[in-house]
């Protein structure tokens, strides 16, 4: 293992159950919880256990989830199981907008609650100081409504957390990098300007979830603190990065929140199942570094990220740059699975150049422009 260098060298923790990980959304279902196994696993093969604060979490509590969500859909995701749909009130299932995408499966409710429980563990250590930046990969769950699931998503872990960082904190930065909009963070803090809420996504009016537009920037007092960066198919390395930094940097001196959460979705990489971006490993990264270097304690969650060998390398290799580690190439002998790394065994496999950029460099100085012009009502 190498250091990095120059930047500060913060404690970290590292926030995770392992069960998380043994829930299955169904056979065909995009979204596997053993991906956090396999990232976990990688994880302490690289080491990296031995340089952060570990910590076993517990799931949160109902009371604590009725901190967003409402009662009834609370009451009704602890109750819903396989096993008895058929004895559900008539409606119930539209009601909650259960289906293909947001199932009911076994554990749904311990499921959420362990991955909610591990983002509010992680906010109250950057609370009381102990950490200065908190991992939680199994978290990242942006589409969560207050009284419905969304997305692959069913309790939103990332409001939870803001909204309890918000008890010490007077301004809070939102920053989503998952292909998807994080419509559920926006929505919930649209009208304050305690959050500043960004993301960057694929958008064109149908991608899911249909929102996420430039015009979409607040109201009321909350007028300006949203900000969304759409994206068309095949963004590249150097387009996003250049495009990530030249929005996040006059942002952060701008707003100058007092804590970060970053939602680090894993499908805004190339070769995504879902996925329409040309994003290499080192490429997400680079977003994940930037942030860190302004020094700011910081959250870094989870999300999307359909391609489960590219999700554990991605969070691996991010878990290294938030502990200045530079981890080599060559994926460590003996670890559980190593098969699913081959041919190439390497962190950094080639992701790029499979869809063709549909972003022209006029589209992007457009977005850039009209991004900077909503930053620039925060100094007024
Ligand atoms: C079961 C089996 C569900 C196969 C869902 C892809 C499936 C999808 C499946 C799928 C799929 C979506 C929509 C359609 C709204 C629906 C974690 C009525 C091959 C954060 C959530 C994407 C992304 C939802 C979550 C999307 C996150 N795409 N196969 N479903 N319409 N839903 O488009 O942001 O990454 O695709
Ligand atoms: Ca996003
Ligand atoms: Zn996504």
């Amino acid at each position: 293992l190498f250091e990095f260098g120059a930047s500060y060298t913060p404690r970290v923790s590292y926030h995770y159950n392992s069960r998380v990980s043994q829930y299955h959304y169904g056979v065909r279902h995009p979204m596997k919880p053993f991906r956090l196994m396999l990232t976990d696993h990688l994880v302490s093969r690289y080491g990296l256990h031995k340089v952060m604060d570990l910590y076993e979490t517990r799931a949160a509590t109902k009371e604590e989830v009725l901190a967003f969500h409402a009662q009834d859909y609370v009451d009704f995701l602890s109750h819903v199981a396989p096993e008895n749909l058929n004895k559900l009130p008539r409606g119930s299932l539209e009601k909650f907008n259960i289906g293909d995408d947001c199932p009911i499966f076994q554990g749904l409710f311990e499921y959420s609650m362990l991955y909610a429980g591990a983002s509010l563990d992680a906010s109250r250590k950057l609370i009381n100081g102990q950490s200065e930046i908190a991992i939680n990969w199994s978290g990242g769950l942006h589409h969560a409504k207050k009284s419905n699931p969304s997305g692959f998503c069913y309790v939103n872990d990332i409001v939870l957390a803001i909204l309890n960082l918000l008890r010490y904190h007077p301004r809070v930065l939102y920053i989503d990098i998952d292909l998807h909009h994080g419509d559920g963070v926006q929505e919930a803090f649209y009208t304050t300007d305690r959050v500043f809420t960004v993301s960057f996504h694929k958008y064109n009016g149908e991608f899911f979830p249909g929102t996420g537009d430039l015009d979409e920037i607040g109201c009321s007092r909350g007028k300006h603190f949203s900000l969304n960066v759409p994206l068309n198919d095949g963004i590249d390395d150097d387009s996003y990065i250049n495009l990530f930094k030249s929005i996040i940097d006059p942002l952060v001196t701008s707003y100058k929140p007092t804590v970060i959460i970053q939602q680090c979705g894993a499908d805004s990489l190339g070769h995504d199942r879902l996925g329409c971006f040309n994003l290499n490993i080192r490429a997400h990264g680079e977003c994940v570094k930037f942030v860190k270097s302004f020094g700011i304690p910081m959250l870094c969650v989870g999300g999307g990220g359909y391609t489960p060998r590219n999700v554990s390398r991605l969070w691996t290799y991010e878990t290294g740059i938030l502990n200045d580690v530079l981890l080599p190439s060559d994926i460590p002998e003996d670890i559980p699975f190593r098969e699913w790394f081959g041919p190439d065994y390497s962190l950094h496999p080639v992701l790029d150049d499979l869809y063709e950029n549909k972003n022209s460099k006029k589209y992007l100085e457009n977005i850039r422009i009209r991004c900077l012009e909503n930053i620039k009502y925060l100094q007024g």
